[in-house]
């Protein structure tokens, strides 16, 4: 069927699917979105996997020596059994699983390409574009050989395209304006129709620099049509992004080289859902660079990771390597996984120090955004330059904070958890099986600090000083 059929015949026979389907796809607002849903319950059972016998799952220790299977728990399988379909990815604080209609043949899903608000900091609304309501837009989950048909709905003042980065696709359906196809006007559709043969982290977006840099991307997660050994029981996804948007501004600069909004998957530290793993788990987290201009040094701390994949899919075992911190360039995926068998809040990062803090801002002026934050009603900040005298002033004001700390999958975090996350970080929380599932449930009583077991208040290392003399 080619590129034209394709078009005519949805015109003529999908005209009040799709009506339905746009609907419900409109509804969805990113921002209200829920965590994505947890992995089953089900299959919390050792399968008696003789490499489990070798390597911890509850607490750090080493495995077997350099190269053997159980080499920082190189092959040390998940819990749920090797015959399951693949895990379902999580996106926190995305839509991650958009839906779709099968249609002649095709697993059909709607994007319209639209201005969208996203909340990066708590009551900081920027103005981005994105699809479905979401930036980035909702992940797109599919299988090795799906034949999938994507139809764009351009709401944009201006034209688009729709690229589906990394895929060995016919030449019409890249989506690169004029080279490949007209661009789609403001109002019109496109349809992009093809059958996957590959499996991996892969990704859609504009193919506009600008459109690109102010928010237009989502992932398009191909699964293979068995699970990967070794299985993992939980599987996450975060895109990394930066904008530069002036503090008397909403709208990122596309323009600008310098960039001071760092966000994982549509948000900044520390609004960030934590990833909620199960101690014990073998655990998959895919990071996607989407940055204009920089790579991202993503450090996991307490645990030894295995890089698994790139953009370009799975690695051979033989070629993977192990550590705790990999590079991400520009517009490349990598894919690793590690047994979280060490529980506490660990943080997961870009490790350049000014990916670590939240819009940079001078202290004076109109540059003070962050100082500002806890006076918004404060009409002196009506007058342009206002303030001029530096002080003591809350980069988040309570309520503002209350938004950070009333997401759910934060219960039993310390108390001031979030005082040193920003930016491009978030916190891969390993909890045991009650814990987990007492704040993946939202049920049960969760005393603040209970997910870091052994840590001291401030006040007790003083008195250990004291103790000395
Ligand atoms: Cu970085």
């Amino acid at each position: 069927m080619d590129h034209e059929t394709t078009r005519r015949d949805f015109l003529r026979s999908g005209t009040l699917a799709t009506a339905g389907l746009m609907a419900a796809n409109s509804a969805g607002d990113a921002q209200d979105a829920k965590p994505a849903k947890p992995p089953q319950d089900a299959h919390q059972h050792d399968h008696g996997h003789p490499l489990s016998k070798d390597f911890p799952r509850d607490h750090a220790g080493p495995g077997g020596p350099v190269g053997s299977p159980t080499d920082r728990g190189r092959l040390v399988p998940g819990l749920r059994a090797a015959t399951e379909p693949p895990v379902l990815v999580e996106t926190p604080d995305l839509p991650n699983n958009l839906p779709w209609k099968m249609v002649e043949g095709a697993k059909e899903f709607h994007l319209h390409a639209q201005p969208v608000k996203r909340e990066l900091l708590p009551n900081d609304f920027m103005n981005h574009w994105g699809y479905n309501g979401s930036m980035p837009g909702p992940t797109i989950q599919v299988t090795e050989g799906d034949r999938v048909r994507i139809i764009l709905h351009n709401e944009l003042a201006e034209s688009t395209t729709l690229h589906l980065h990394g895929l060995e696709l016919p030449i019409a359906m890249d989506g690169v304006a004029y080279l490949a196809q007209d661009p789609i006007k403001p109002g019109g559709m496109g349809v992009y129709e093809l059958t996957l043969h590959q499996n991996g982290t892969f990704f859609y977006h504009a193919h506009g620099a600008m459109q690109e840099a102010i928010g237009m991307v989502g992932l398009f997660i191909i699964h293979p049509r068995s699970a990967y050994t070794p299985v993992v029981d939980q599987d996450f996804a975060l895109i990394t992004q930066e904008f530069d948007i002036p503090a008397a501004s909403a709208t990122p600069d596309t323009t600008s080289m310098t960039f001071h909004w760092l966000t994982f998957n549509g948000r900044c530290g520390p609004y960030i859902t934590p990833l909620v793993v199960r101690l014990g788990n073998r655990v998959r987290i895919r990071v996607l660079n989407f940055s204009s201009m920089d790579h991202h040094p993503i450090h996991l701390h307490g645990h030894t990771f295995w890089v698994t994949g790139t953009e370009g899919g799975r690695i051979p075992e033989s070629a993977w390597i192990p550590g705790n911190n990999v590079l991400v360039g520009v517009a490349q995926v990598r894919e690793f996984e590690f047994v979280a068998n060490n529980p506490g809040d660990w943080p997961l990062h870009c490790h350049m120090f000014h990916h670590m803090m939240n819009h940079m801002v001078s202290g004076v002026g109109p540059g003070s955004r962050g100082l500002a934050r806890g006076n918004r009603e404060d009409p002196r900040y009506q007058v342009p330059g206002f303030p001029q005298e530096t002080g003591m002033m809350a980069m988040m004001s309570p309520a503002e904070m209350a938004k950070v700390e009333k997401n759910p999958r934060t219960r039993g975090m310390r108390p001031h958890w979030h005082m040193e996350v920003m930016g491009l970080f978030t916190v891969v929380r390993v909890l045991p099986p009650d814990l987990y599932d007492k704040v993946i449930s939202g049920k049960g009583e969760v005393p603040p600090g209970a997910s870091v077991p052994g840590s001291k208040p401030a006040h007790d290392m003083e008195h250990m000083k004291h103790m000395k003399h």
